[in-house]
């Protein structure tokens, strides 16, 4: 990939082109689900840009299947994704943090071989705020053709994935994804509507000085996670310690800090919430694939997240994620844990 000319008018659609001629078998139809993929996250972005201006601030009243507060934009963001699937015959089937069920496409009944899922709105706590936001997508291929015969049938490993990415929508509108093949970011020119690509092949820091957690929930933790957020915040200069801490309650945003510089996030499971909050599906499984591509690693703190067979399609995991050196100490504090 390092061949590959930085120039401005590299497109996604060319990059994906090119990619395509470079993969065995490579039939085109991953193009046209990108593509899908990249005009909802330009269409949440147009909508953010003027959310003030809209009515599409504040919260719903209602809550989804998580029990959370649904937040305007959060539906908005959903729907813009079913929209952009609407009349196409790839994808049968998306599930999303926002919908309790799986969504069957008319148009693909019969004919669809994927499934995409979803976080259409990450950190929506933010949009008030106007803080970072995230939209979080994982591509599945399908046993069959059409609608999946069960629920079962979606709940895939994450090493199964076909590709996975987010849109990190801040300064700048970032697509950062992977299809198996390196990890590639683009930077959406507003004006001209279109993604350019802007980084190729990027790996992460094997370790780093940053660690990402809410340290408000700190109470509610293990002592294996008390004991290592506290290794972190140690003087000890040989290893780069104390780490600094950034939290933005965007987890997209901060995972792409911790692509970027190195260091981890963090979402640990607590003593009454063993799962954490984070869910498997949708968000820690498509951000590990992602992770893992770049040369980091995604674990539950016991075992890799990409290893897991899902058990609901809303199922929740402790997350650790991030440069590989920082995860696998984790892992160790975690591990002595259960072990004494
Ligand atoms: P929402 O998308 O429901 O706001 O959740 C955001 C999130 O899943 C992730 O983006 C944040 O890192 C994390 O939850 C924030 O959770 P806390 O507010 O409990 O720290």
């Amino acid at each position: 990939m390092d061949h590959l000319p930085m120039t401005p008018c590299l497109s996604l659609s060319s990059h994906i082109y090119r990619e395509q001629a470079s993969i065995a078998g490579a039939n085109g139809e991953f193009s046209l689900i990108m593509m899908r993929i990249a005009l909802g996250g330009k269409l949440i972005a147009r909508d953010l840009r003027s959310a003030g201006l809209s009515q599409f601030m504040g919260s719903t009243g209602s809550v989804n299947v998580q029990g959370e507060e649904v937040q305007k934009f959060d539906e908005r963001a959903n729907r813009i994704f079913l929209e952009v699937f609407e009349h196409q015959v790839l994808v049968s089937t998306l599930v999303s943090e926002e919908m309790e069920k799986p969504y069957l496409i008319k148009a693909a009944d019969g004919k669809g071989k994927y499934a995409v899922f979803l976080d259409p709105m990450d950190g929506s706590s933010n949009i008030d705020v106007n803080a970072s936001l995230g939209s979080i997508f994982s591509i599945h291929r399908l046993p069959g053709e059409g609608f999946p015969a069960s629920e079962e049938v979606l709940r895939k490993k994450g090493c199964d994935q076909v590709a996975a990415g987010y849109f990190l929508y801040g300064s700048s509108v970032l697509l950062v994804y992977t299809c198996g093949h390196g990890v590639q970011q683009f930077t959406l020119d507003q004006d001209a509507g279109e993604f350019f690509l802007s980084a190729n092949n990027i790996q992460i820091p094997t370790h780093g000085n940053i660690y990402s957690v809410n340290e408000g929930n700190h109470q509610k933790w293990s002592s294996g996670t008390r004991k290592f957020i506290h290794y972190l915040q140690e003087f000890d200069s040989r290893t780069g310690r104390p780490y600094s801490s950034r939290y933005s309650g965007c987890f997209v945003a901060d995972v792409h800090r911790v692509l970027c510089k190195g260091g981890l996030y963090m979402y640990p499971g607590e003593q009454k919430k063993p799962e954490g909050k984070l869910r498997l599906m949708y968000e820690a499984a498509p951000l590990t694939f992602l992770i893992e591509q770049a040369g980091g690693l995604g674990s539950t703190g016991v075992e890799r997240v990409n290893q897991l067979t899902p058990q609901a399609l809303h199922q929740r995991v402790p997350l650790y994620i991030g440069s590989p050196d920082d995860v696998i100490k984790a892992e160790e504090f975690l591990q002595s844990e259960s072990t004494t």
